[in-house]
């Protein structure tokens, strides 16, 4: 008697409990933004910083840096380079992952980037700048990782220079590599060789995740976080970052 008793008011209480939580649980489940572009959406007035999107719902949270300024903002970025604080010099693992620190530099990671970008048709903005306080920018109307291929293969187009010249559309058809996990178009290892990971073919124009060096040194060849059409392949930049977002 006593134990039925006991075990009627503990379903009791669970009952309300639920019900008062019920508001919340909705609440929650109907905010779980995909990218920075649905956070937008959700709240202009909302400010460039870290927010967590879930790019493949609840299992999928992850942090990430949200630009809601650049040119009307909605941006998703997925690579940022600014103090040389983050090791890039990471295995398959880590970039399939992610890595860093969203409020300053990190890599978001390919299985995260392929499912933003396989959602919706994406644009890219590439923002760069020197040690000198020169900014460029490059910018492509049409960037996807290819869920159809293995190894997360680069589709980029739609060139659109913003004085950076056209560094990326070498690397479009390749599959990502990493110093443990050589697919590039070369028969060596180009990311051992230039020290870092990316869609590597024979091997760059462009080296975002390189080592984070000061300006222009050529003391080892092409290693730096480099953009080559814009300052060669043997300097490396102060600032560069890359972010998404869908096309309206
Ligand atoms: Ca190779």
């Amino acid at each position: 008697m006593y134990t039925a008793l006991s075990s009627c008011c503990f379903t009791r209480l669970v009952s309300v409990v639920l019900l008062l939580l019920a508001p919340l649980l909705v609440s929650c489940q109907l905010y779980m933004p995909t990218d920075c572009s649905v956070i937008y959406d959700y709240d202009n007035s909302l400010p460039s910083g870290v927010y967590t999107i879930y790019p493949a719902g609840p299992p999928s949270a992850v942090q990430v840096y949200c630009d809601m300024d650049s040119d009307g903002g909605r941006w998703t970025m997925f690579q940022r380079r600014m103090d040389g604080t983050v090791n890039f010099y990471r295995d398959w693992n880590k970039y399939v992952t992610g890595f860093g620190n969203p409020a300053g530099e990190y890599w978001l990671g390919l299985q995260s980037l392929m499912i933003l970008t396989d959602i919706r048709k994406c644009e890219l903005l590439v923002n760069m700048e020197d040690f000198e306080g020169h900014k460029a920018f490059a910018r492509y109307s049409s960037f996807f990782v290819d869920r159809s291929y293995f190894n997360y293969t680069l589709r980029v187009s739609g060139f659109t220079d913003g004085g950076a010249g056209d560094s990326l559309s070498y690397h479009s058809g390749m599959t990502f590599s990493t110093f443990d996990q050589d697919r590039d178009g070369w028969n060596g290892n180009c990311a051992k060789s230039h020290l870092g990971g990316f869609w590597y073919r024979d091997c760059h124009n462009t080296n975002p995740n390189g080592v984070y060096r000061r300006g222009a040194d050529s003391t080892l060849d092409a290693v730096g976080v480099e953009w080559a059409t814009w300052k060669g392949r043997n300097y490396s930049l102060k600032f560069i970052s890359m972010k998404i977002r869908p096309v309206q």
